[in-house]
C-alpha cells in the first residue's frame, strides 16, 4: 500500500513536470513568433532593422563573466609549425608573379577587381602568412574564457580565390571552440560563379559558413546590417571579403570585450600588395582620425601607447572594415543608420557613437589582420546616381556633429547646402534616448590632437598661384600631367597668375609643403645630390622631403633643411634642386599671390618652429 501511494506520488510528479514543459514550450507559440531565435529571422526578409533592434536587442550589454587571474597562453604551435614548413607561390607572404601570364589577361582581371586576381588564383587558399608581430605577442596570454564570435563578411562581386582565401584563412588560424560562425553575406552580386557554385563550394568544403543573400544591391552598411541581424555569438566581427588574419588574431581582439562590454577592439591592418601578394605592415600603429573633409587619417600614438607595445591603445576613429564588438553593445547602438548608402561614412558613424555613448574604443598591436587595399582603377561599380557619399556625410555631422557640422560643411558649402540628409528621427532619438555625450566632449577629450594636425579651420597659404621662373620667358612650374613619382617640369605661364588652371596652381600651405591647390598632391625630392628631381607625391604632413620655404629677399624656394633651392632648367624645361647660390638666377621664382604678412610671422617665429619640428 505504503508502495502504491509512493508510486503514485512519483506519477504525478512526472506529469506535472510534463504538462509544465508542455506548456513552457507552447507558450512562445501561442505568443506569437520567438524574438530572441535567429531562425526567425532567417525566414523573414531582412529590412525594419529599427523595430529587429527595439524587440530583441534593445537591452544593456550583460557583463561577460571572466576571472582576471585565469589566464591561458592560446598559441597553436602545431599548426604555426605547418604553416611556417609551406613552400610555394606566395607562401609566407612573399611577394608572387605569374611566369608567363597571358598578359592581356592578367589586365583585364586586373582592372575588373583592383588587384592581380589572376595571381591570386595561383596562390593557395590556404598559404601561410608572415609572422610580423611584435615578438612580446608570442606567448602573450590572454583570458582563457572567452566569447564565441561571429564573422560578417559583407562582399560584392568579390574575386573567387580572395573571398574564400579569407574564409580559410579564417578557420586556418582561429581557435574552433571560438569561432561559432563565418556569414557571408551577398550584397547582390552580379558575377555568375557567386551564386550556385559558391554555395555549393561553401557548403561541402568551408566548415562553419552561410550564405546570406540580399535582393538588391544596398551596400556595405546594410549588408553588415543584415549579417548581424542573423549572427548568433555574443561577439561581433566585420571583415572585408578580401583578408587573411595573421597568428593567433582572435584572442588579443577580443579579451578587451570580455572585460569591457562597450570595448569596440581593432586589428593591425596589413597590406597585401594589391600586385604581388605580398603581405607586410603598415606601420606599427597609429591613432585613427579624420581630416575635415571626412578623409580617414591617422594620428601618432601618445607617450602612454608606447610604454608596452603589445598593449591595446584607445584610438578615436576606426578604418571601419574590420573590428570586434560585442553584440549587444553593437545593437544597444542601433547598429549602423541604415540610412548611410552603399560605401562610406559608417567608421564615422559608429566610432562618435561607440565614444559618445559610454563606449570605448581600442587597437590591439597583437592582433593583425592583412588586408587588399586595391591598387588605381579598382573602385567597385556605382549603383547610384545621386552623390550617396556626401548624403551619409551629412547624416552622420547632422546627428552627431553638434556645431562641428559647419567645418565639413564650409569645405564644400555648395554640395552640402544642396543635400537632403534624408529622415534622421530615428537617430536623433536614439542620441536622446541614450543620453550620448556632446561633440566637442568628443574632440577635447578623445581626439585632443587632432586639431593641431588638421585645423577645422585651415591658416592661410604663405603664397600660391602660379610659381614663374625670373629669368624665363614666361615660363611656370607645371604638373604636366604626370602621376605620383614622376618628374614635374616648365610649361608656358597661365595668363592669370593668381588663379592659374589647376596644373599650375599651388599653395605654399600652412604645413609648409608646396601642394596643388586643388588636390593633395606635394612636390617632392628625395635625394639631395647634384640636379635632385622634383617629382610629385601625395601630400604626408611629414615634412622631410617635402618641407618648403619661400625667402622673399632670395626669390628662393628653399628645400628641406635650408641649404637646396629650387632651381629652372630652361633649355629643357625640367626643374631640379641644387644648392643654394645668391648668383644663379634660375633660382629666382614668383608666386602669383604672397601672403607677406604670414611669411614675415613664419620668421620671427622660425626659432620656435625649428626647435618644435625638430628642422
Ligand atoms: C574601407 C574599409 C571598408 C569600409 C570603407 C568605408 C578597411 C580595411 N576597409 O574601404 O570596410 O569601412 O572603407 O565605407 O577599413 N561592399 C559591398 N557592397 C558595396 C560596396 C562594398 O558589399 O556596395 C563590400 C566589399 O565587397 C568589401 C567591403 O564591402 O568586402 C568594403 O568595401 P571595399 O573593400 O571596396 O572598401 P575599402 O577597403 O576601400
Ligand atoms: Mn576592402
Amino acid at each position: 500500500m505504503r508502495r502504491r501511494s509512493r508510486l503514485c506520488c512519483v506519477k504525478s510528479a512526472i506529469a506535472v513536470f510534463a504538462l509544465l514543459t508542455i506548456i513552457l514550450f507552447t507558450s512562445k507559440w501561442i505568443a506569437g513568433p520567438d524574438f530572441t531565435n535567429p531562425d526567425f529571422y532567417r525566414s523573414q526578409n531582412l529590412v525594419n532593422l529599427p523595430q529587429f533592434a527595439a524587440q530583441v536587442f534593445n537591452r544593456h550589454p550583460k557583463k561577460f563573466e571572466f576571472d582576471p587571474n585565469d589566464l591561458k597562453d592560446w598559441h597553436d604551435e602545431e599548426a604555426y609549425q605547418k604553416a611556417l614548413a609551406r613552400k610555394g607561390l606566395g607562401e609566407q607572404g612573399q611577394p608572387a608573379e605569374l611566369v608567363n601570364p597571358d598578359k592581356e589577361k592578367e589586365r583585364t582581371m586586373f582592372r575588373a577587381n583592383g588587384y592581380n586576381a589572376m595571381l591570386s588564383d595561383q596562390i593557395s587558399l590556404n598559404r601561410s602568412v608572415p609572422d610580423i608581430r611584435n615578438p612580446g605577442c608570442i606567448h602573450k596570454k590572454y583570458l582563457s574564457k572567452l566569447p564565441q564570435v561571429s564573422i560578417v563578411i559583407p562582399f560584392y562581386d568579390e574575386h573567387w580565390s580572395p573571398l574564400l582565401r579569407s574564409c580559410f584563412a579564417i578557420l586556418n588560424r582561429t581557435p574552433p571552440e571560438l569561432l561559432k560562425e563565418i556569414i557571408l553575406v551577398d550584397d547582390a552580386s552580379t558575377k555568375e560563379f557567386l551564386g550556385e557554385k559558391l554555395e555549393k563550394y561553401v557548403s561541402q568544403y568551408v566548415p562553419k559558413t552561410r550564405i546570406v543573400r540580399l535582393p538588391e544591391r544596398s551596400g556595405l552598411i546594410v549588408a553588415r546590417l543584415a549579417g548581424a541581424k542573423v549572427a548568433t555569438a555574443d561577439i561581433l566581427i566585420f571583415f572585408d571579403s578580401h583578408v587573411e588574419p595573421n597568428y593567433n588574431w582572435l584572442p588579443p581582439l577580443i579579451d578587451p570585450i570580455a572585460r569591457n562590454p562597450r570595448a569596440c577592439v581593432c586589428p593591425f591592418i596589413d597590406v597585401i600588395a594589391y600586385n604581388t601578394f605580398e603581405y607586410r605592415s603598415q606601420d606599427e600603429g597609429a591613432r585613427g582620425a579624420f581630416d575635415w573633409r571626412f578623409y580617414y587619417k591617422r594620428l601618432p600614438l601618445l607617450k602612454e601607447d608606447l610604454e608596452d607595445k603589445t598593449k591595446p591603445f584607445r584610438s578615436p576613429i576606426m578604418a571601419g572594415g574590420l573590428f570586434a564588438i560585442g553584440r549587444d553593445f553593437f545593437w544597444e547602438l542601433g547598429g549602423y543608420d541604415e540610412g548611410l548608402d552603399i560605401w562610406g561614412g559608417e567608421q564615422y558613424e559608429l566610432s562618435f557613437k561607440i565614444w559618445m555613448c559610454g563606449g570605448e574604443m581600442l587597437d590591439a598591436p597583437c592582433s593583425r589582420v592583412g588586408h587588399i587595399y586595391r591598387g588605381p582603377g579598382g573602385h567597385l561599380s556605382n549603383p547610384r546616381t545621386n552623390d550617396f557619399l556626401h548624403k551619409n556625410y551629412k547624416r552622420v555631422a547632422e546627428v552627431w556633429m553638434d556645431e562641428y557640422k559647419e567645418y565639413l560643411y564650409m569645405r564644400e558649402p555648395n554640395r552640402y547646402a544642396k543635400l537632403d540628409a534624408g529622415d534622421l528621427t530615428k537617430q536623433k532619438a536614439l542620441r536622446e534616448k541614450l543620453q550620448c555625450k556632446s561633440f566637442k566632449w568628443f574632440m577635447e577629450e578623445i581626439a585632443f590632437d587632432l586639431p593641431k594636425k588638421y585645423p577645422p579651420i585651415e591658416p592661410p597659404d604663405y603664397a600660391s598661384g602660379a610659381i614663374r621662373s625670373d629669368t624665363s620667358n614666361n615660363l611656370c612650374i607645371d604638373t604636366l600631367n604626370v602621376g605620383h613619382r614622376q618628374e614635374v617640369g616648365l610649361y608656358p605661364c597661365a595668363s592669370d597668375l593668381v588663379y592659374p588652371q589647376s596644373n599650375q596652381y599651388w599653395a605654399l600651405s600652412w604645413h609648409k609643403d608646396l601642394r596643388l591647390k586643388m588636390k593633395a598632391d606635394c612636390l617632392d625630392v628625395s635625394e639631395s645630390y647634384r640636379n635632385a628631381p622634383v617629382v610629385l607625391y601625395e601630400c604626408h604632413l611629414q615634412g622631410g622631403n617635402q618641407l618648403w620655404q619661400y625667402d622673399v629677399e632670395n626669390k628662393w624656394l628653399v628645400h628641406g633643411s635650408g641649404k637646396s633651392c629650387l632651381e629652372a632648367d630652361l633649355k629643357n624645361h625640367k626643374v631640379y634642386v641644387n644648392r643654394c647660390d645668391p648668383a644663379n638666377l634660375k633660382m629666382k621664382w614668383s608666386f602669383g599671390h604672397v601672403n607677406r604678412t604670414a611669411l614675415a610671422e613664419l620668421k620671427i617665429n622660425k626659432h620656435q618652429v625649428s626647435e618644435e619640428e625638430g628642422l
